[in-house]
């Protein structure tokens, strides 16, 4: 859009200017333009000002700054409405006597994308996206969307844009017929000469009034699109109240399915999904903003990444900067190792491009910008350094050390350690403000989460570095402080020795495990450790047998690796329970004079995830985590936690404080008195405060 943006008047976001006979109507909303209520009045005015100027024979919509509507104002959701709705102003929009065309660029979402579908003609920058996230807020269109959408752009592209919340390219709204034009550049402009074009077309196109594309529908897309996707929408409410709300367009008038997707859109806005998915869309963003930084922080630049180890972790860590065009010298003790770390990272963007997801000459691209070497020393002059050898201790300390005599003053030393103390590596090095962690999660180049640990001495610059950067390369950052496991992992450790103490009392695994995947997570605690590895962390001796975990390894039972672990597995790695398992868990209870028992599932919830709960409020008070919305979204992005139950904080909330303490308390009773409580638990239990707003 046009570089420079007067200031803007938030109180009058929307502006109006005629040439020729076209009136442009401009929205100047920063930072997405999001229809809050003054820009819906403004519409609303513009549009009456159109019609009552007989000079104006066309309408053109369009906004300044980064992009078209991004969607209704999420802010002023729960708050008492003001008028006009949303759906009133694309409504009057439509019914406008005038053609009115909507210029698209940057994201057209949600609201923002209903807008362009009541406007009588939709016009794009090929850069443009347009969505109907909705869904991700627990949500559906609105606004008229799940009505216009399946007449314009077709029914199949209507579900999968409603039900998945996934953006298409403007190119592809073309191929489906959502948009009129392509404009390769000087949007504006070319929109009016677009609508001088159609000034006199008559009738004018109505979105709602669309219906061969409607006719066309075989009403089987509905139930085959709901089982291909009956696993990613998995215990949510929002997508098939899109799907139900699409299907109603097919089979009502538009008059009657604006009612159904105003009734389905209100049962979802008053429910707990949308709250916690709401609420996740504001925590996800205020991860990425660190306290008490000394004000006007810069960051360092960052033009070239060294990556030590070219094993799963460093090869996947490399790609995230190679696939953000940032060079990246990747070295490794011998070429063996070398050659296959970078064979591997081939392969990967190879299986990428085989889906489409990427271009041959992408591939290429990535992958020129590698430089495998054997030489420390080529990492001299790299500006990042990046960490991911064997997780040792003295390994670590070895390598900063040697960096810390090869490597160029100022660049930043980061360890991709997922549990060691940062000081302790820090302290190695003349340098220890230059050293963070960055704790990727394997597989590094798809896992979105990065827990960006703050040693204590890190200096601010090297953190605002490591934040922004994070962005670049498409990760989602939190910032933890120095502790064993930082803030995911240590809230992992008492949910897993809970679980294998309720195998000693009398639960299995299949059991703990299916309580987990029926409270929404991918995976439960013993698929999760057969899918990593059951002998993570094992002391490698089978005569050494303190616990199952040394039993299983003892046997060679390390996992899905091996073909058994937790479970056996059969060639396609599925899983069945396995009576050696359980009879090694009897043993080991009857060696301990565990008295076993019936293990209820709310028992296992209370035991597993209340424990969770109470490590995580620990990780706040000791200031490890900046913020309980952080650790939510550690356990969103890092381990799967269903984001419509918000993370551990928001729904221990939604469960309420004081039902976690008593759930606790009963734990308490049963470990004979010396359970751990988090005093920040206890106290705002006490008060009746939540963790999260
Ligand atoms: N409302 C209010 N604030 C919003 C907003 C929105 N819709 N979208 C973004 N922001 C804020 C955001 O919180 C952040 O604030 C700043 O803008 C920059 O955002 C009736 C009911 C548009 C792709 O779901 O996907 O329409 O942290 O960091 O990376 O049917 O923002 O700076 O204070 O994300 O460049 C549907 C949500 C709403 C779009 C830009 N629309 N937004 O990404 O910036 S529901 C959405 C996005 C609806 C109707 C229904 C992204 C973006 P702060 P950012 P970005």
């Amino acid at each position: 859009m046009t570089d420079v943006i007067d200031k803007p008047d938030t109180a009058n976001p929307i502006s109006t200017r005629k040439h020729g006979d076209v009136l442009i109507v401009l929205s100047n909303n920063p930072p997405v333009n999001a229809l809050g209520a003054a820009v819906r009045q403004g519409l609303v005015a513009a549009i009456e000002q159109a019609e009552a100027d007989d000079s104006v024979n066309a309408v053109v919509i369009a906004c300044e700054g980064q992009t078209f509507f991004a969607g209704a104002d999420i802010t002023e959701f729960g708050k008492p409405p003001v008028m006009p709705w949303l759906p009133e102003v694309v409504d009057r929009i439509e019914a406008c006597s005038k053609p009115v065309v909507a210029a698209i660029h940057g994201t057209a979402l949600g609201g923002g994308l209903e807008v362009a579908l009541g406007c009588h003609y939709r016009v794009a920058l090929p850069s443009a996206k347009l969505g109907t996230p909705e869904v991700k807020l627990g949500l559906l269109p609105g606004a008229g969307g799940t009505q216009r959408l399946p007449r314009v752009a077709g029914v199949r592209k209507a579900l999968e844009m409603c039900a998945t919340g996934n953006p298409i390219g403007a190119k592809e709204g073309f191929d489906c017929g959502l948009i009129d034009r392509l404009i390769e550049d000087d949007l504006i402009p070319h929109a009016v000469g677009y609508a001088e074009e159609v000034r006199d077309v008559r009738p004018l196109p109505k979105s709602s009034e669309r219906q061969y594309k409607i006719n066309e529908c075989d009403p089987a897309v509905f139930e085959e699109f709901r089982k291909e996707n009956a696993r990613k929408f998995r215990g949510f409410e929002a997508p098939d109240a899109n799907i139900r709300a699409v299907e109603f367009a097919c089979k009502k008038p538009y008059s009657e399915g604006v009612i159904e997707e105003r009734k389905l859109f209100m049962e979802l806005m008053s429910g707990t999904q949308s709250r916690a998915q709401q609420y996740f869309f504001f925590a996800e963003r205020k991860a990425a903003k660190i306290e008490n930084l000394p004000e006007g922080t810069q960051p360092r630049p960052v033009q070239k990444v060294g990556v030590i180890g070219a094993g799963t972790m460093g090869g996947g860590i490399s790609m995230n900067f190679l696939s953000a065009s940032i060079p990246v010298t990747i070295f490794e003790m011998n070429q063996e190792a070398l050659d296959r770390g970078t064979g591997v990272m081939r392969k990967n963007y190879e299986a990428t491009a085989a889906k489409g997801r990427m271009t041959p000459d992408q591939v290429e691209k990535a992958m020129g910008l590698l430089t495998p070497t054997l030489d420390f020393e080529a990492l001299a002059d790299c500006d990042l350094i990046i960490e991911a050898v064997f997780e040792q201790m003295d390994v670590k300390k070895d390598i900063f050390t040697r960096l810390d005599k090869t490597v160029k003053q100022g660049a930043i030393l980061a360890s991709n350690t997922s549990y060691l103390n940062i000081d302790e590596i820090a302290a190695v090095t003349s340098r220890p403000q230059d050293v963070v962690g960055m704790h990727f999660f394997s597989p590094a180049n798809v896992m979105k989460l990065l827990e960006v640990v703050r040693g204590a001495k890190t200096a601010p610059d090297v953190l605002v570095t490591v934040m922004g950067l994070s962005k670049k390369i498409r990760k989602v950052a939190v910032v933890a402080g120095v502790c064993h496991g930082f803030i995911g992992n240590r809230m992992l450790m008492p949910r897993q020795v809970e679980a294998t103490k309720l195998l000693l009392e009398g639960a299995t695994p299949e059991q703990v495990d299916r309580v987990h995947v029926e409270f929404g997570m991918p995976m439960g605690p013993f698929q999760m450790a057969d899918l990593a590895g059951v002998d993570i962390g094992w002391h490698r001796d089978p005569n050494r047998i303190e616990n199952i975990r040394d039993a299983l390894c003892a046997i060679d039972r390390w996992g899905q690796k091996k073909g058994a672990g937790f479970y056996d597995y059969d060639e396609k790695r599925r899983p069945t329970p396995s009576p050696v398992v359980q009879q090694i868990i009897e043993d080991f209870a009857k060696k301990q004079g565990v008295e076993r028992r019936v293990i209820t599932d709310d028992e296992i919830v209370e035991r597993t995830l209340y424990t969770m709960v109470n490590e995580g409020a620990k990780i706040l008070e000791e200031g490890m985590a900046q913020r309980a919305s952080d650790t939510d979204v550690v356990w969103v992005y890092g381990y799967g936690w269903p984001v419509y139950r918000g993370g551990p904080m928001f729904w221990a909330d939604t469960v309420g404080l004081q039902n976690i303490v008593d759930g606790l308390k009963r734990q308490e009773e049963r470990m004979g008195g010396d359970f751990s409580f988090s005093k920040l638990l206890l106290d705002k239990a006490a008060a009746g405060e939540k963790f999260t707003k």
